[in-house]
């Protein structure tokens, strides 16, 4: 409460120092402390940004970022001068606890200093300064008659959660890399960390792999049906041609990574399996257990059946060739292996499995799913990755050193912890933007479900239910985009926004300072943000 009020002076004073430049301090995720000082800088041709070392590649980034709506070429040098932006990395930095992502920022009429342990935090402080200017500063192209003012602040920032994520499934609908790069920026100004990039699933792969190019020639392709509800396609005929998909080159891949990387997002890749790869099964349809040559779905098909056979070793060999790919592509510490929603009627009746199961020694299919996930996770410790999955991995016992997405609900995620596994929470009740923001007769259609904004800035990501000690296990949260109903980049842009700037400030904020009304306050000004970048977003907050 202390610090709501102390925020509602600042505003106060800031609207009284000078008319020209009146506005409001108004940040998002709302940082630890801010105090307001007196006085404004003024970004000007005048400007210089100072940085040395490992501060360098940021200000660069700031340099290049000014230069879209300012038209400003601020020069980065070594050298101090006046009207400055100081980007200065210190050890041992007070105030900020010593994380990595924290830093501080204080201006002042005569110049601007951001102080940080590592690069990460000064790239936040970063973050923050975009939001101390105009909203015009959002501009893509040079906005001019805009006086490029900072109030005097002195902010002191941290985060509260190591994993702030957002995942966007690019198998339902494919987004080119333009878009990507899009999203990336707007997780980068809410100072959200993680990109989780859904790369396959039963309607198209979207990775290249040299090895299969059958993947990306056929797998990546579906008929175009995409003027029918997505439930109602029917599936491709003989002599149909697969018009609609597209998929992502390596050179398209290393681009997006190298991107994020400035941005402080790590990729995190998922290749999907046993399940939801059926459209593997058009190009090789020898890994399945029926071995049924299959088509690429158009649509949605519920269940589907065929899946990886967990008998077959090619399997795993292919699949091991597949994630050595993936690996040299992604520096990610994690690789996100699906693991959800796996049907096992084939398993039941395939002699391949279920003789794996008798020679394993397994009591059923899910432990065979279990053996399968423990497969992969060997393969992957010994490329020194970390498996991730949905929480269905738990089934017939979890990998010994798998980290749990937790989706259905908060239970999977409390489970992991408990037996000293770390988890990311995203259960749809919190963090499923394919759903609903606003009443069913003013929102586009949706998959169903309803998440307002107010909910997700309730989601806390640790349960009440866990000890201190076990929460620990608990990285974060994030906010999962499916595109079943998401056909087009702006589409999902209108579902991500305003909720990603709530999931922002959930995972971010401390939640003793988190409060609704000033949050809604601060996304007025946010939404003049987005008009600025031309971001589609829902009007259906209130
Ligand atoms: C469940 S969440 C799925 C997705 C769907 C989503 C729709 C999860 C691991 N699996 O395949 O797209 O629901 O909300």
């Amino acid at each position: 409460m202390k610090s709501i009020t102390t925020i509602l002076c600042f505003l106060l004073l800031v609207s009284c120092t000078k008319p020209e430049v009146a506005r409001e301090v108004s940040v998002i995720p709302l940082p630890d402390s801010i105090s307001l000082g007196e006085g404004t800088f003024i970004l000007s041709a005048k400007t210089v940004i100072v940085a040395e070392g490992k501060a360098v590649a940021v200000a660069e980034y700031l340099r290049d970022f000014l230069k879209k709506a300012t038209g400003l070429e601020v020069p980065v040098t070594d050298k101090r001068k006046k009207n400055a932006i100081i980007l200065s990395l210190e050890d041992g930095l007070s105030g900020s606890k010593n994380s990595k992502e924290g830093y501080t920022l204080s201006s002042t009429s005569k110049n601007i200093v951001i102080k940080a342990r590592a690069a990460e935090g000064l790239f936040y402080g970063v973050q923050t300064l975009r939001q101390l200017l105009p909203p015009e500063i959002e501009s893509p192209t040079v906005k001019s008659d805009v006086v490029w003012s900072v109030p005097a602040v002195t902010i002191s920032d941290q985060p509260q959660f190591a994993w702030r994520g957002m995942m966007l499934d690019c198998s339902r609908h494919f987004f080119p890399v333009s878009h990507i790069k899009n999203v990336l920026d707007q997780l980068a100004a809410r100072k959200m960390n993680r990109f989780h990039w859904h790369l396959v699933d039963d309607q198209g792969w979207r990775i290249e792999i040299k090895k299969y190019p059958l993947l990306t020639t056929t797998s990546a392709w579906r008929v175009d049906h995409e003027d029918q509800h997505w439930n109602e396609r029917p599936a491709q005929k003989p002599g149909e041609e697969a018009t609609y998909g597209g998929f992502y080159t390596q050179d398209e891949i290393r681009e997006v990574v190298a991107y994020a990387s400035m941005l402080n997002i790590e990729v995190v890749p998922e290749i999907e399996m046993p399940a939801h790869v059926s459209c593997v099964f058009a190009a090789y349809p020898q890994f399945s257990c029926s071995g049924k040559k299959m088509t690429v779905l158009p649509g949605g098909v519920w269940p589907v059946t065929e899946i990886y056979c967990a008998g077959n070793d090619e399997v795993f060999a292919f699949l091991e060739d597949v994630l050595t790919e993936v690996i040299e592509l992604f520096p990610s510490k994690y690789i996100h292996i699906g693991g959800d929603e796996a049907t096992k009627t084939n398993w039941e009746s395939c002699p391949k499995c279920q003789s794996r199961i008798k020679t394993e020694g397994l009591k059923n299919e899910e432990e065979l799913q279990s053996y399968f996930i423990k497969r992969i996770e060997k393969f992957l410790s010994s490329k020194d990755r970390n498996l991730l999955g949905w929480d269905e991995i738990l089934e017939g016992g979890l990998a010994p050193r798998a980290t749990v997405m937790s989706w259905r609900g908060f239970a999977g995620g409390i489970e992991a912890a408990r037996t000293g596994h770390d988890v990311v929470m995203s259960p749809t009740d919190f963090c499923y933007f394919d759903y609903y923001q606003g009443p069913k007769e003013s929102e586009p259609l949706a998959i169903g479900g309803y998440l307002p904004i107010s909910k997700v800035y309730r989601f806390n990501p640790i349960p009440d239910s866990l000890t201190m000690e076990e929460s620990k296990h608990i990285l974060g949260g994030q906010a999962n985009l499916w595109t079943e109903y998401i056909p087009t980049p702006e589409h999902s842009f209108y579902m991500m926004f305003p909720r990603l700037d709530a999931m922002a400030e959930v995972l971010w904020t401390n939640p003793e300072k988190k409060n609704y009304e000033d949050f809604v306050h601060r996304l007025d000004r946010q939404f003049e943000r987005y008009s600025n970048s031309g971001i589609n977003h829902s009007k259906n907050i209130y």
